[in-house]
């Protein structure tokens, strides 16, 4: 160790706080430094929530968030902002009025909709500003198979739907869709594949790794897309990203800690 330290690619996440560590901004803050990448955070909500479920929350004003936002733009040069738990209208379009006038980098974009519990984190008027105006100026969107649907308007029940659902959303304005899920796959040994789908201008990459049966998966959403950030801010191009990214998003469930009484948090903390 020695000499003057680098700095480290700053990464903003605007999302939601979840008490309990396992999702969310700081599930977001781990998973950017695990990376080494400096992480700066927006809160948009105060949820109270545990391993166990989302009993509440109380969501900041647009003004707030704005005045959050600006003040790290003003002071840092921001490589990569990824948006978590956006639950209003007006703080998406705050949120979206903000990043295309100052961001020129990447921009990753988690559909946050509901908790893993069945807790509405966003309610439909304002999903419908996020595909107006978010949408379009992300460089990808992370939605799960349930929040692809929601978007899209239709249900996705085989790889044709699948594709169908990521061009929808490509011809909505995001240049990338990685939908998470989606179809049940077996390797040649016969064990069961966790399988995720990029879906892009130049074609469609499918990723696959071990399907881990677990209740640990508290967080996931929020680590992949926070780690795709991490990997941008680092100069990956998006595909590997996503590689590296489900790839630590793997090994984190198989090494969960065990807290909690419910789903439980994730080993986001590994070192990488
Ligand atoms: O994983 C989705 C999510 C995102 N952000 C916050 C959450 C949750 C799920 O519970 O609470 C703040």
């Amino acid at each position: 160790m020695s000499g003057v330290p680098q700095k480290p690619p700053v990464c903003l996440t605007i999302a939601g706080l979840d008490p309990s560590g396992g999702a969310g901004i700081v599930a977001d803050i781990k998973t950017m430094s695990a990376f080494g990448c400096f992480a700066a955070a927006a809160v948009t909500s105060v949820t109270f929530q545990n391993t166990t479920g989302v009993f509440g929350a109380v969501h900041q004003s647009a003004e707030s968030v704005r005045r959050q936002f600006e003040a790290v733009l003003d002071d840092y040069d921001i490589s990569v902002i990824k948006t978590g738990m956006l639950p209003t209208g007006e703080i998406i379009g705050a949120v979206a009025d903000i990043v295309s006038s100052r961001h020129r980098g990447p921009l990753v974009v988690d559909p946050v909709v509901r908790s893993t519990s069945g807790f509405d984190l966003i309610d439909d008027a304002a999903l419908k500003v996020l595909t107006e105006k978010l949408m379009p100026l992300a460089t990808v969107v992370t939605p799960n198979l349930a929040e692809a649907e929601r978007i899209v308007g239709f249900s996705i029940k085989a790889d044709e739907t699948l594709a169908r659902a990521g061009e929808k959303m490509l011809s909505m304005g995001a240049k990338n869709v990685l939908i998470k899920g989606g179809h049940q796959t077996v390797d040649a040994r016969s064990r069961r594949q966790a399988v995720d789908t990029l879906v892009t201008h130049g074609g469609i990459h499918v990723f696959t790794t071990d399907f881990i049966d677990t209740r640990a998966t508290h967080g996931t959403g929020c680590t992949l897309a926070s780690a795709i950030a991490a990997n941008m801010a680092l100069g990956k191009e998006l595909s590997e990203a996503v590689r590296i990214s489900k790839e630590f998003v793997t090994e984190a469930i198989r090494t969960a800690p065990g807290l909690g009484h419910g789903h439980s948090p994730i080993n986001i903390t590994l070192q990488v």
